[in-house]
């Protein structure tokens, strides 16, 4: 595997899923295969799970891992060709992707969405570039459109839940009910952690619904053939797993439509479900997007979610390290 973007890039689900459990089981087994291996993790923007995650499941296959904070204790980078650096950053990614590449077997790259320009990023402008000019296989740790490790987490954690839900008889359906809901935050968020989850559950064995407010649509090369339903309470009747997430408008690109606190999941939108899991990537804020009580009910699966983020980052360097 040389990159780790989209769904497709993973292949088979199914296989995944169960490599995913392998890995899980035994995490240790293939120290071997990153014996004097070494993963770069290039952070443009914060992280807390993501940079934990993957530096433990790097550790877990025997690798090094390093990890850097643009910004904070490298050279800011210039990301723009053709321009006169006359400003406040003193190397261009075209140098320092190449370095990086050169110290590492694997690089992992978060840089979300800047709201600058749709172009620059939903043309992935900076990942690309990683792909590029380092030679190296290359995850996307959220960039400006995806974030698969998280979509394939959340796949993991579904696929177990619902296991789960089957054989304690207390389900007859065929296949679990998802609903993906758009819920209300003070700022401006990418679409990277909707848009991934709306591709990988077009892509599994799942019944898929979008909710959000109107102007909330997201780029249809993520959503596909997704019902979109605006009424969430309709949404929420009978789902499973209620999928909750702000993001900010991909057609008026970059913009707050809406602040409408009667999105926040609460009890009133679980009552009509099929007594659902809560699910979020987090950091999430409490009272804006879930409240207290939906968060903290033993239905709430925002944490072993969280766990499963080194399990999916786990198979998917195991995979590269494979393919070296
Ligand atoms: C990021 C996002 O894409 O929405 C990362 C999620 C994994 N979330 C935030 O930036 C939240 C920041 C905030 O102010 O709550």
């Amino acid at each position: 595997m040389r990159k780790f973007f989209n769904v497709q890039d993973i292949g088979d689900l199914d296989k995944a899923l169960k490599e995913a459990a392998e890995v899980k089981a035994t995490p240790f087994a293939w120290q071997h295969l990153g014996k004097n291996r070494t993963i770069i993790l290039i952070f443009f923007n914060s992280s807390l799970r993501t940079r934990l995650s993957s530096q433990k499941a790097a550790m877990n296959l025997g690798m090094n891992s390093i990890v850097l904070n643009v910004n904070g204790d490298s050279w800011k980078l210039e990301t723009e060709m053709g321009v006169v650096m006359d400003g406040d950053k003193p190397e261009h990614l075209r140098e320092a992707i190449p370095v990086i590449g050169s110290y590492c077997d694997i690089i992992g790259v978060r840089s979300f969405a800047r709201f600058e320009s749709k172009e620059f990023d939903y043309g992935e402008t900076i990942l690309r570039q990683f792909v590029e000019y380092s030679g190296k296989p290359v995850i996307s740790l959220e960039s400006a459109t995806v974030h698969p490790c998280q979509a394939f987490a959340d796949l993991i954690t579904i696929d177990e839940y619902w296991k789960k839900k089957v054989s304690e008889g207390k389900t007859s359906k065929k296949r679990p009910k998802v609903v993906l809901t758009w819920a209300p935050h003070p700022n401006a968020l990418p679409q990277a952690v909707p848009n991934s989850f709306a591709q990988w559950m077009n892509a599994a064995d799942v019944d898929f619904v979008i909710t959000h407010p109107h102007g909330y649509e997201l780029d249809p090369a993520f959503s596909g053939n997704a019902p979109i339903e605006y009424d969430q309470m309709k949404a929420f009747e009978g789902a499973d797993f209620i999928y909750a997430k702000n993001w900010s408008s991909y057609t008026e690109y970059g913009k707050i439509l809406s602040k409408d606190r009667s999105w926040t999941v609460s009890s009133r939108q679980m009552a009509v479900t099929d007594d659902a899991f809560f699910m979020h990537c987090l950091p999430v804020r409490r009272n804006m997007i879930v409240s207290d009580e939906v968060i903290d009910a033993p239905t709430s699966i925002v944490i072993p979610e969280a766990a499963n983020r080194v399990v999916s980052a786990q198979v998917v360097m195991k995979r590269m390290l494979e393919s070296l």
